[in-house]
């Protein structure tokens, strides 16, 4: 079992990054920030709760995500392992996941942590905004909001899993593959 937890700002390689990930090991992809869309997409009452928020670049309620993540976790029980992308976001989120893995004795072994400056950030996120459609890429405004979040509620996430012995660091500047094969490494030193 392979426990990942894939961090960073918006538009650090997340999602991204997670898609390599899921090819080479065979991983499960938790991604919040798809959840919620699938949920805004298919017109829930949770979707359109989650899209008020999110079209502000704002959190949607802990409660909500972590509802979320725990029936995924719940339905995959012969899963070789999960890739959590873009979740936790707060420590609330982080605390409520370390307690539903190690119900089922499945820690997280480690967190990557994608690090790309904010100038790079709204760059490739108005550069996404252009062709995906998505309201919380096109405005430079709600993108600053969602940085401001991201360092108001979601980095101090970085000391909690450093006091676990879990922070990996990883340069998100250079080609996708490049940062692809500095997680691998990562990976691998930790696990093998
Ligand atoms: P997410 O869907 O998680 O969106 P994100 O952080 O903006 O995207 P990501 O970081 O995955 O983007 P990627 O780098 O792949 O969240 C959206 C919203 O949902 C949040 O603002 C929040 O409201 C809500 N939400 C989600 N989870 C939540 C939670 N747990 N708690 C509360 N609220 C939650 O891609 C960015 C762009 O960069 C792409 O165009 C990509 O092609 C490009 N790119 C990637 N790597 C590159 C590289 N190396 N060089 C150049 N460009 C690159």
């Amino acid at each position: 079992m392979l426990n990942i937890v894939l961090f960073g700002p918006p538009g650090a390689g997340k999602g991204t990054q997670s898609e390599k990930l899921i090819a080479k090991y065979g991983l499960v992809h938790l991604s919040t920030g798809d959840m919620l869309r699938a949920e805004i997409a298919a017109g829930s009452a949770l979707g359109m709760e989650a899209k008020t928020l999110m079209d502000k670049g704002q959190l949607v309620p802990d409660e909500v995500v972590i509802n979320i993540i725990k029936s995924n976790i719940d339905t995959k029980p012969y899963a070789k392992g999960f890739i959590f992308d873009g979740f936790p976001r707060t420590v609330k989120q982080a605390e409520a996941l370390d307690d539903l893995l190690n119900n089922i004795q499945k820690p997280i072994q480690l967190m990557i942590s994608l690090e790309v400056e904010k100038a790079e950030l709204i760059e490739r996120l108005l550069k996404r905004g252009e062709s995906s459609g998505r309201s919380d890429d096109t405005n430079k405004e709600i993108i600053e909001n969602r940085i401001n979040e991201y360092n108001n509620k979601t980095l101090p996430l970085k000391d909690f899993y450093k006091l676990q012995g879990k922070l990996c660091p990883i340069n998100g500047i250079g080609s996708i593959d490049e940062i692809f094969n500095s997680i691998c490494q990562a990976i691998h030193a930790k696990v093998s």
